[in-house]
């Protein structure tokens, strides 16, 4: 990977704004824009200064910029770092680039500039995939998750742990070298109470990637129940919005219907579903199938029942019974309530897991939303101070752990050390993957191949 030439692409989004910002880094970065640039001696000026000036190509004034020097190696990406505020027409940004193209920079590759930045090792690789993260999050919790990942996050703790590890590895390679003469330069009890430590470390960043993923691509929440209960009503009304076919014809919904509504900073993704009945259309049936399916993958259920129609204590133990069924977190949601008599209002308002509302009266819909905002809140509470958003550091934190369970194992029934180091490198290699220590081309590649020119 070639890091000494100077790379130069627009950091701001394609298309028309107020200003462009166009991003140079390398060594070359103040050289090749002085050639461009008329106002001042910029290579003469200070590290983290602004500079007012014009571009231009000759005689000819492109624009009127302001230029930011950045010196290495306090910079983001540890070189020479220069961005261009010009206005923001795509035709000027074009220009200039051309400019700085055609004066020896070269277009910089998808998220060349983080790549760098991780390379030159200002920042490690979790902290790069981070950054990608930050950009593309759209809600309150995904920013928290992706901001405390981008300081370090996570990875600091893995490093740590890792470099203890790697203490006990060396003394089980020395014991290799010395294979004849049995000894134990690795003291077996010790590593044992030290896999044990990163283990406890390990398990609640595994156990926090459930909730992670789901708040970084919103939380899935089915909404299901029998038909007409009103489920697309409700869906309407969460969204504040006539999104979904309603009539009183039993079987209106056929497709599932999803939607993204933020909720006190975290994203639900609500599924309105088919109501679910036997039923002998063919279409029918094909959506009630897609319900369960997509209750199947849902983080929690919404079992939508028309209170109009619950009669007695065996019609709510049947309902509550049907929401349990499908064995996800679920809140019974006894819809018209203003259909319902006073004595089930009573009765309904005191039975565990049903909320009560009125979703063509719009009432308890906010008790509803708090709900869900509580439901998912409150189990960030309990997992892990670090959220694992990443599917790479989950596998490879999921791989690290059987790799030290095996390791514990291997102990446990006295195998080999040669099996023992085996697993240990493994544990260690995963454990690396995570920041970066160990890596390879085709790991970055797929990383950096998914973030934006610019960045
Ligand atoms: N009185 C009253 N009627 C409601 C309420 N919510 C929904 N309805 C009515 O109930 C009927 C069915 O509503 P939908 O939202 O289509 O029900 P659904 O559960 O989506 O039905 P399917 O898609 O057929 O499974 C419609 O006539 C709605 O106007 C409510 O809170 N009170
Ligand atoms: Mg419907």
């Amino acid at each position: 990977m070639i890091t000494n030439d100077t790379i130069v692409a627009l950091a701001t989004a394609q298309g028309m704004g107020a200003i462009g910002v166009i991003r140079l880094s390398g060594e070359q970065a103040l050289s090749i824009c002085q050639q461009v640039f008329k106002g001042k001696n910029l290579e003469a000026q200070p590290s983290h200064t602004i500079h007012y000036g014009h571009i231009v190509d000759g005689e000819k004034v492109i624009d009127e910029v302001m230029v930011s020097i950045f010196r290495a190696p306090k910079s983001f990406t540890t070189e020479d770092v220069v961005e261009i505020a010009c206005h923001g027409s795509p035709f000027i940004q074009e220009q200039i680039q051309q400019l700085l193209l055609q004066h020896g920079a070269r277009l910089a590759n998808p998220g060349e500039f983080t790549l760098r930045a991780f390379l030159n090792g200002r920042i490690d690789l979790s902290q790069a995939e981070a950054v990608a993260d930050l950009i593309a999050s759209n809600s309150a919790a995904a920013h928290e998750i992706a901001l405390k990942q981008m300081r370090g996050g996570f990875s600091n703790q893995i490093k740590d742990l890792r470099a203890q590890l790697v203490n006990f590895a060396s003394y089980i390679e020395l014991e290799l070298d010395f294979s004849e003469e049995d000894v134990e330069f690795a003291d077996r009890t010790k590593l044992v109470e030290l896999i044990r430590f990163i283990q406890t470390h390990l398990r609640p960043l595994i156990e926090s990637f459930k909730l992670g993923n789901v708040i970084k691509n919103g939380v899935p929440v089915a909404i299901a129940g029998k038909p007409n209960a009103g489920k697309s009503t409700l869906l309407n009304a969460l969204l504040n919005e006539e999104r979904a076919i309603v009539s009183d014809i039993a079987g209106t919904t056929r497709d599932t219907i999803e939607e993204v509504l933020n909720i006190d900073g975290v994203s639900f993704r609500f599924i309105d579903t088919a109501g679910l009945r036997d039923t002998v259309d063919t279409i029918e049936k094909i959506g009630v199938q897609r319900s369960y399916e997509k209750i199947k993958t849902a983080t929690v259920l919404l079992y939508i029942t028309d209170a109009g129609n619950i009669a007695s204590e065996s019609d709510l133990a049947e309902e509550l019974q049907a929401a349990a069924s499908f064995g996800l977190p679920y809140l019974v949601v006894a819809n018209k309530s203003d259909l319902c008599s006073d004595a089930m209002h009573m009765q309904l308002q005191n039975t565990q897991n049903v909320l009560l509302v009125s979703a063509k009266e719009n009432a308890g819909i906010a008790d509803l939303k708090q709900f869900l905002s509580h439901l998912i809140l409150s189990e960030k509470v309990k997992t892990a101070d670090h959220t694992v958003t990443n599917i790479r550091h989950y596998q490879a934190l999921q791989d690290a752990y059987s790799s030290l369970d095996q390791v514990l194992q291997g102990i446990d029934h006295k195998i080999t050390t040669d099996l023992i180091a085996f697993e240990l490198k493994n544990a260690l290699n995963y454990l690396g993957q995570i920041s970066g220590e160990v890596t390879n081309d085709e790991i970055l590649g797929n990383i950096f191949s998914k973030f934006c020119i610019g960045k």
